[in-house]
């Protein structure tokens, strides 16, 4: 690994260096998931949380092409009033361009995973991964092939709903990645907390995950894990209301020609349009709540080794 390629902040390099919980959390959620200020303010407080269950939280993203590990409140202050356009959505295939153009740039799920396996920290938070695209079977996400092949344990609110549900479980399924549901037997949808499909197993602690995780590492096996954590009942939404915005969404994306990368910053927006705000506060909820149970996992995870 080169190290000049990293910019890592001090306290997280220290932590890593003693063993000590360390959370990984994304970017491009800032950039591309949610509107200024709302994203700064989620950002941060999705860092006070991995704080508050004793871990130490590195928001990773590139700052003119330096792979900045731990962002400061002024960074992500920075990336989150920056126009989207001037910020490159990063996931696997797009990591050494922005480097060798020295961009600026936000990391997907895909890249944030990437870049935590190679500085050893082993849990990652964010909202929702991407996922196979509705009415788009060949619109599959990066973020579900790197799960196939990158040992990190990605904390998450299930996918969006605005993806097909059942046929993202069978591409995980296929990848390898077991989808455990953190004190619930259905896959959260994002928005709402239930979908009807089934996740892989129950389970209902981080001391269980962290085994879970122990036993996976002594296997030597290359893939990720998936930990789906339901939004938090008060900010949650109805199943239906979700999806009738859902719906309504995918159907003007579809009329207005807009796929790959765009597709799921537009669909987001759009959705809070659609829903008079709610479904921003279903996603504000759930981005912080799983910050708190992804530090609870890494915290388990140090104790035990
Ligand atoms: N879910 C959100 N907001 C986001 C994303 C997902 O609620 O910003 C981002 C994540 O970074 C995820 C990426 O990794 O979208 C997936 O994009 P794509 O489908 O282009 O791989
Ligand atoms: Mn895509």
């Amino acid at each position: 690994m080169s190290p000049d390629l990293f910019r890592i902040q001090p306290e997280v390099s220290k932590a890593l260096r003693a063993g000590r919980p360390v959370v990984a959390l994304e970017s491009t959620v800032i950039t591309h998931g949610l509107p200024y200020p709302q994203n700064v303010e989620t950002a941060l407080a999705m860092k006070a949380a991995v704080r508050s269950s004793g871990a130490i939280p590195a928001t990773i993203a590139l700052i003119q092409g330096e792979i900045c590990v731990g962002l400061s409140d002024d960074q992500v202050d920075y990336l989150g009033k920056r126009p989207r356009a001037a910020v490159r959505k990063c996931s696997r295939r797009d990591l050494p361009i922005a480097i060798g153009l020295k961009q600026d740039g936000s990391t997907t799920v895909a890249a944030t995973m990437i870049l935590a396996h190679m500085l050893g920290i082993k849990v990652f938070a964010t909202g929702g991964i991407g996922g196979v695209h509705r009415g788009h079977p060949f619109d599959v996400s990066a973020d579900l092939i790197e799960l196939g092949r990158t040992p990190v344990t990605v904390v998450c609110s299930g996918a969006k709903s605005i993806l097909d549900l059942p046929l993202t479980c069978e591409v995980l399924e296929t990848q390898g990645v077991p989808v455990l549901g953190y004190q619930t037997d259905e896959l959260p949808a994002f928005f709402s907390r239930t979908s009807g499909l089934s996740v892989t197993q129950r389970v209902e602690s981080a001391q269980t995950i962290a085994n879970i995780m122990q036993a996976h590492q002594a296997l030597s096996l290359v893939n990720g894990l998936l930990v789906t954590v339901p939004v938090p009942e008060s900010s949650a939404m109805a199943q239906e209301v979700a999806e009738a915005a859902i719906l309504q969404a995918t159907a003007e994306a579809d009329e207005q020609g807009i796929h790959g990368a765009s597709a799921t910053p537009w669909l987001l927006s759009r959705m809070v349009e659609l829903t008079d705000g709610r479904s921003m506060v279903a996603n504000r909820a759930l981005l912080a709540n799983n910050g708190r149970v992804a530090g609870e996992i890494a915290a388990a995870l140090a104790q035990a080794n």
